[in-house]
C-alpha cells in the first residue's frame, strides 16, 4: 500500500475551503449547516472516487464502505461555531487517504466515516452516540440547540440522502487520528501521541428565573436579577469544586443566554451550560451533586427559582491494548524517540464506537495547544507523520 502525503494535504486544504471563516485557517461548519452538508457531499464524491460505497445514515453520519470485513477509520467533519480546520477533518481525510491507497493496492479492506454533530450542537458527539446506541434516536430527536431548533428538524435537512443505519458487524476495529487540542506534545517536542484513555464528561443546562423589571426604577434591594444569581453561582461553584477535584479536572460555563439581554432591563432569567470533565466516573458524579446543591443554595438565598435540564454524559473510555500496540509499532518506525502515550482531555467519537468494536486513537501536536479556535494549526511534517503511523498500523493489523 502506497500512501501519498501530497494527495492527503491537497484534500485537507480542499475541505478547509468549505465553510472557511476567512480568519486564519478556521472553519464555520456546525452540524447540518449549509457548509456542513456541502462538505459531506464533497467528501461523498471523494469516497466514491476512492472506490468506496457511499452511505448516509438517518442522522447524517457519512460512511465510505469497503467490500467485506474492514477496518474503520475516521472522525467528524462538522465544526464548532468557531472551529479549527483540523479538528475532526484530519482523521477523516487521513482515513480517506489510507483507504484509497489500500483500495489501489488491492487490500486490506479499509472503510471511512465522518460522524455527524461530534461538536455537540445538540448533545455530546450526537451522531456516533446514536449509531452506537449510547443515545436513543427518539431521545436525540427531542434535543435542542441553543436557538431551540430540535435535532429532528436539523437532521430532516439531510433526509433526502439517508439510508438505514450501517451494520457495525462489518467492521473489525476503529482507529481515529486527531490533533491533540492541548499543549502536551507541542511542549515536549513529540510528533505522535498514542492515546491511553479518553476522559468522561457531564453536560447540563441550568436556568435561574427571577423577575424581569425596569433597570431605572427598581431599587437594588427589591431586584430578582437572574444575572446576579449566575454570578453568585459561578463564584461559589469554583470554590466548592476546588475541594474535590484533581489538577486534570475541568469545568466550563461556555454558553450563557440572558433574557431579554437589554441594557435597561433587569434580566428575568438566564440559562447557561455547565460542563465538567474528569477521568474518574465517581468524581464526575460527586461533582454533579455539588453543582446541584450549589445552584439550589443560590436559589434559596436569592429567592429565584432554579431548573436543571437533562444531563448528558459519556463515561471515561480506555483504548484497546492490541490496537495501541499496532499504533506504537507505527510510531516507533515513523517517529522514533518522538512519540509517547497520553490521555485525551477532549472527547471523541471513539468513546461511542467503543460500544461496538475495539477502538484506538493517535494524536499529532497542536501548535501552542490551541483548538476550538480559528488559529488552531499543526506543522505539515507532523500531519504527514500521523498519516504514516495510521497507514503503518493498518498494515500491521492486516498482517
Ligand atoms: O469538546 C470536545 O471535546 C469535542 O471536541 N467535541
Ligand atoms: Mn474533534
Ligand atoms: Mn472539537
Ligand atoms: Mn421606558
Amino acid at each position: 500500500m502506497k500512501i501519498d502525503p501530497e494527495r492527503f494535504l491537497c484534500d485537507l486544504h480542499e475541505l478547509r475551503k468549505i465553510g472557511a471563516s476567512g480568519i486564519g485557517k478556521g472553519v464555520i461548519r456546525p452540524a447540518y449547516s449549509d457548509a456542513d452538508i456541502a462538505a459531506r457531499k464533497w467528501l461523498a464524491g471523494r469516497m466514491s472516487d476512492a472506490g468506496l460505497r457511499v452511505h448516509f445514515d438517518p442522522v447524517g453520519n457519512l460512511f465510505g464502505l469497503a467490500e467485506g470485513p474492514s477496518i474503520l477509520l475516521g472522525s467528524h467533519t462538522d465544526s464548532q461555531p468557531e472551529g479549527g480546520w483540523l479538528d475532526g477533518s484530519l482523521g477523516v481525510i487521513a482515513g480517506l487517504e489510507v483507504a484509497r491507497a489500500a483500495h489501489e493496492a488491492g487490500g486490506p479492506a479499509v472503510s471511512v466515516v465522518s460522524f455527524q454533530d461530534e461538536e455537540g450542537r445538540f448533545g455530546v458527539t450526537t451522531g456516533s452516540a446514536v449509531w452506537s446506541g449510547q443515545t436513543e434516536l427518539q431521545a436525540a430527536d427531542l434535543m435542542t440547540d441553543h436557538d431551540g431548533v430540535t435535532f429532528a428538524e436539523a437532521r430532516a435537512r439531510m433526509a433526502e440522502y439517508a439510508s438505514g443505519f450501517v451494520d457495525p458487524e462489518q467492521f473489525k476495529s476503529y482507529i481515529e487520528m486527531h490533533i491533540e487540542q492541548g499543549p502536551s506534545l507541542d511542549s515536549s517536542g513529540d510528533q505522535i501521541g498514542v492515546v491511553s484513555d479518553i476522559v468522561g464528561i457531564r453536560d447540563m443546562r441550568i436556568t435561574f428565573k427571577g423577575q424581569q423589571n425596569h433597570a431605572g426604577t427598581t431599587p437594588m434591594h427589591l431586584r430578582k436579577d437572574a444575572f446576579q444569581a449566575l454570578s453568585a453561582f459561578n463564584v461559589e461553584i469554583n470554590d466548592r469544586l476546588a475541594d474535590i477535584v484533581t489538577p486534570h479536572t475541568v469545568w466550563t460555563i461556555g454558553h450563557v443566554a440572558l433574557h431579554p439581554n437589554a441594557s435597561s432591563i433587569v434580566p428575568g432569567s438566564v440559562t447557561f451550560s455547565m460542563q465538567w470533565r474528569d477521568a474518574d466516573a465517581d468524581r464526575l458524579a460527586e461533582m454533579e451533586q455539588v453543582i446541584r446543591t450549589t445552584a439550589n443554595g443560590v436559589s434559596d438565598k436569592t429567592g429565584m427559582s432554579v431548573e436543571f435540564g437533562a444531563l448528558l454524559w459519556l463515561e471515561p473510555q480506555t483504548m484497546d491494548a492490541n490496537l495501541r500496540l499496532a499504533l506504537e509499532a507505527g510510531a516507533k518506525a515513523v517517529a522514533p524517540e518522538k512519540w509517547r502515550t497520553l490521555p485525551s482531555g477532549a472527547l471523541h467519537d471513539a468513546t461511542n464506537v467503543a460500544r461496538l468494536m475495539p477502538v484506538a486513537m493517535l494524536f499529532v501536536p497542536s501548535i501552542g495547544g490551541i483548538s476550538h479556535a480559528f488559529d488552531e494549526d499543526t506543522k505539515e511534517a507532523d500531519l504527514i507523520a500521523g498519516l504514516k503511523v495510521l497507514g503503518s498500523a493498518v498494515t500491521h493489523l492486516s498482517n
